[in-house]
């Protein structure tokens, strides 16, 4: 009747309905503390207030340090390999692909042994003295105050260095260091009297005397791990969010390492890899695939496993899926369009352009024209082979440099004057070489367009950085030269190396000496010790820096080529400097990329050491390539895949060199 803000307040706070007395419930006691706040003086409620805003702004700002473990990938940022190359911000449409995350399909270990012929695994030399340790050039810690932007970090790395504290060396709460320590215990304990099947990773990047194949073969071990786990027979490993993407739902990784394990005597993983493209691969699908990259990925991996192994069942899945591609070539120029839909046999341009890249026409030959040779039948051969006519008599080169499109209708380069060794470019000079050495160095043509394109290169797009004189090749767009070189120009050593090693001028191994170096300092001179995607060199005289790095450009995507180039050019000459700047950044990788549960991921920062900013992805041409370079790169068998015997295609898959004519 006589309400009063008293008699309610007392009621509230203090009258227990059940008992009448004091209890612990949550009511209770949040209406005690409201009590005792009201008790108190405005000067102390002012403290309080002050005192709980600080600790609430001392929070905001120490929690991005504290949550930097997996972050989502920045908006914005280049997605992957396809994206990157093709430039379309768009993937093919795929029916009946499943978005997000969603849990691989484990399959039940196979323990039979498929009865397959394999290659024995190689004798490797058992124990490595310490001689990979100092590298010959400049290392990372050398260089650090080379690279831009990163002034405060590199103090704080001396520092830490200094003081034998370095951030990364630390038992950290890191994704990397602790999460490599909790998978060991995840990994199969080998029995009494087994050979250990998995290297711990610190022995392998630690000690004295390393045995550098098996420690890539361990690397390649966890990375089939997480893939078999998590996204067994799709596309591609997200290993941190443990499960998978799909991009033409071919089991791209699987058929992209399949190679890699034979070469590597990874007998069990490849039966169980073996049994999955014998029961469940099928091209009769109705899905839209990009014509370069299957043939690239798929193509020429079922047809390197086909030399290596002898199995048939290789070359009738090479066979299915070239046919497959066929219809890419009905065009009104005869030059292939981008994407094929394999069950339906319909090929189209993308949406928003009639035209293809010129690296994707040029670099699908060394696949296609093997398919010929191996089942007798030439239309494969001269489908590919009209494509190296027609680029070779157009107009609107420079110098014997290629413009970066061509259209399917016209057969005519369109968007002319770019010029670039990067990306839409990369290949067809890579393949222009290849085709030369695998039809036995007799195609005149390909040899001349390579050696134009070589001198092209030398006059138009090579420049010497400041204050290091490092050899770079730039890109040229309407007459104007730029200082930007993507990594997959790295590329490049490897395939000059391979020309000299051909009779090819002298002068090419010594531009190749100069410009492996480069790219091994792009991965130098990163704090991670990991190359950016894209690097721009300095030219002014009186800047102390050689390298700098955009903020779009500072992803890694696990790519090859460097580490391809450094195979080729330790084949050829024996330097050890190859070998040792191979495991420095085999290290790096194990260090920033590794994820404990199984597999390897493409980072978003190669700046940041501390958080390199994990994408979730493993790239097919991990296992396909990077892996499978590491592993030649170290192995003391020369004969292993002989550089006179096999030619790699552009996705690492080796197919024979064609026997010469009796
Ligand atoms: C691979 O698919 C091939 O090496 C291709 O030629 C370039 N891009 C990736 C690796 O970076």
């Amino acid at each position: 009747m006589y309400p009063s803000s008293k008699r309610d307040f007392v009621t509230l706070t203090l009258t227990d309905q059940d008992t009448g007395g004091y209890n612990n419930s949550k009511q209770w006691r949040r209406q005690s503390c409201w009590r005792k706040w009201k008790q108190l003086s405005r000067l102390q409620r002012s403290l309080l207030l002050f005192l709980f805003a600080m600790l609430l702004i001392c929070g905001i700002v120490t929690y991005p340090r504290l949550s930097w473990s997996w972050r989502d990938i920045p908006a914005g940022a280049v997605d992957n390999d396809w994206d990157r190359r093709h430039g379309h911000g768009l993937k093919p449409a795929l029916p009946g692909v499943m978005p997000g995350v969603v849990p691989g399909v484990i399959p039940a270990p196979q323990k039979e042994n498929e009865g397959h012929i394999l290659p024995e695994p190689p004798a490797e030399r058992k124990l490595r003295s310490n001689k990979q340790s100092v590298p010959v050039l400049h290392s990372r810690q050398q260089s650090r105050g080379n690279v831009s932007g990163g002034q405060t970090k590199q103090e704080e790395q001396a520092m830490e260095e200094e003081n034998g504290t370095e951030k990364r060396d630390k038992p950290l709460i890191s994704w990397r260091g602790a999460m490599i320590e909790t998978d060991q215990t995840t990994e199969p304990q080998p029995s009494a009297g087994q050979k250990p099947r998995d290297s711990a990773p610190q022995q392998a990047v630690s000690g004295l005397s390393v045995d550098q194949p098996e420690a890539v073969k361990e690397a390649f071990r966890h990375a089939w791990k997480g893939y078999r786990e998590f996204a067994w027979g799709h596309d591609e490993l997200k290993p941190i969010s443990k499960s998978y993407a799909e991009w033409f739902g071919l089991g791209l990784t699987l058929i992209d390492a399949l190679d890699t394990m034979c070469i590597m005597g990874l007998k069990e993983e490849f039966a169980e890899a073996r049994k999955w493209v014998a029961t469940e691969l099928s091209f009769s699908r109705n899905v839209d695939v990009n014509l370069f990259e299957t043939t690239i990925r798929i193509l020429g991996g079922l047809l390197s496993t086909y030399h290596l192994t002898g199995d048939d069942l290789f070359l009738n899945k090479a066979k299915d899926v070239g046919s497959r591609l066929m219809p890419a070539f009905s065009t009104p120029s005869k030059v292939p369009y981008s994407d094929v839909n394999i069950g339906k046999g319909l090929a189209h341009p993308p949406r928003w352009t009639s035209d293809s890249t010129v690296a994707e026409v040029t670099s699908i030959q060394l696949e296609f024209r093997e398919l010929s040779r191996l089942t007798q039948n030439p239309q494969y051969q001269k489908a590919v082979e009209e494509v190296m006519k027609i680029v070779h008599r157009l107009d609107g080169k420079h110098d014997g440099l290629v413009p970066l499109f061509i259209n399917t209708n016209s057969g005519q380069f369109t968007h002319l004057g770019v010029f670039t060794l990067g990306a839409r470019a990369d290949s067809y000079y890579e393949y222009l070489l290849k085709q030369w050495i695998q039809g036995g160095k007799k195609e005149k043509e390909l040899l001349e367009d390579y050696l134009q394109a070589v001198e092209g290169v030398k006059k138009n797009l090579l420049r010497k950085t400041s204050p290091r004189g490092l050899t770079f090749v730039g890109e040229l767009s309407h007459g104007r030269f730029s200082p930007k070189m993507d990594h997959l120009v790295c590329f490049l050593p490897g395939t000059l190396a391979l020309g000299t090693h051909n009779g090819l001028p002298s002068d090419h191994m010594e531009l190749a000496t100069q410009l492996m170096e480069t790219c091994y300092q792009m991965y130098a001179q990163m704090e991670t010790g990991l190359s950016p995607e894209i690097a721009y060199f300095n030219l002014q005289p009186r800047s102390g820096r050689d390298v700098d790095v955009k903020s779009a450009d500072r992803h890694n995507l696990l790519r090859p080529e460097t580490v391809e180039s450094l195979f080729y050019m330790y084949r050829f000459t024996r330097d050890q400097k190859y070998r040792d700047w191979g495991w420095e950044i085999f290290q790096s990788f194990n260090k920033h990329t590794r994820v404990p549960s199984g597999g390897y991921t493409s980072i978003s920062n190669v700046r940041d050491p501390v958080d390199p900013n994990p994408r979730d992805k493993m790239e097919s041409f991990f296992l396909g390539e990077t892996l499978k370079y590491f592993y030649l790169l170290f192995s003391d068998n020369q004969d292993l895949i002989s550089l006179d015997k096999y030619v790699f295609n552009t996705e690492a898959h080796p197919l024979p060199i064609w026997p010469s004519d009796p």
